[in-house]
């Protein structure tokens, strides 16, 4: 298991499970695998982008939609738990990209939103990114 499983309070009454601490990961300021598809230096698949933001298909989608969206630059939002006033108006814009590409991908009948933050929440890249998840029946509460 990996070590940050160990920062949790021992009387922590649901201990994660093996699957969810492989795809957490330890919170973490280096530069990311985000960074790379930013710079196109490896491929991903871009459905929307502009001056600030870029949206493409999850790797390993969970839905027939998965779409990330990602601020082009962190300005220190490796998540949601770090914002700070200045990052208002960039997690405004993010919210407002998803509802374009959620309407571009033809979700008419719904979607998910999520922010995964920090190890519990099993956050696994440190680079602020809404999923955008559709185009299936979700569930309640999630897992
Ligand atoms: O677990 P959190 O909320 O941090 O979400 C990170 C997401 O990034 C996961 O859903 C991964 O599947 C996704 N991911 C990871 C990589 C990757 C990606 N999506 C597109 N392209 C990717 N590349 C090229 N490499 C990754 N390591």
């Amino acid at each position: 298991l990996s070590s940050h499983l160990t920062r949790l309070p021992p009387e922590s009454y649901v201990m994660a499970s093996e699957k969810e601490a492989a795809l957490a990961a330890a919170p973490s300021d280096s530069p990311t695998i985000f960074d790379k598809i930013i710079n196109k230096e490896i491929p991903a698949t871009v459905v929307y982008e502009d001056d600030k933001v870029l949206a493409f298909r999850d790797i390993a989608p969970q839905a027939p939609t998965h779409i990330l969206i990602i601020p082009k630059k962190r300005d220190g939002l490796t998540g949601l738990s770090k914002a700070e006033e200045r990052h208002t108006e960039i997690l405004g814009h993010l919210l407002y990209t998803a509802k374009l590409v959620a309407k571009q991908e033809g979700l008419e009948d719904g979607f998910r939103i999520v922010i995964n933050d920090g190890p519990q929440g099993c956050q696994s890249v440190y680079h602020i990114h809404v999923h955008l998840i559709g185009g299936r029946q979700m569930n309640w509460p999630p897992g």
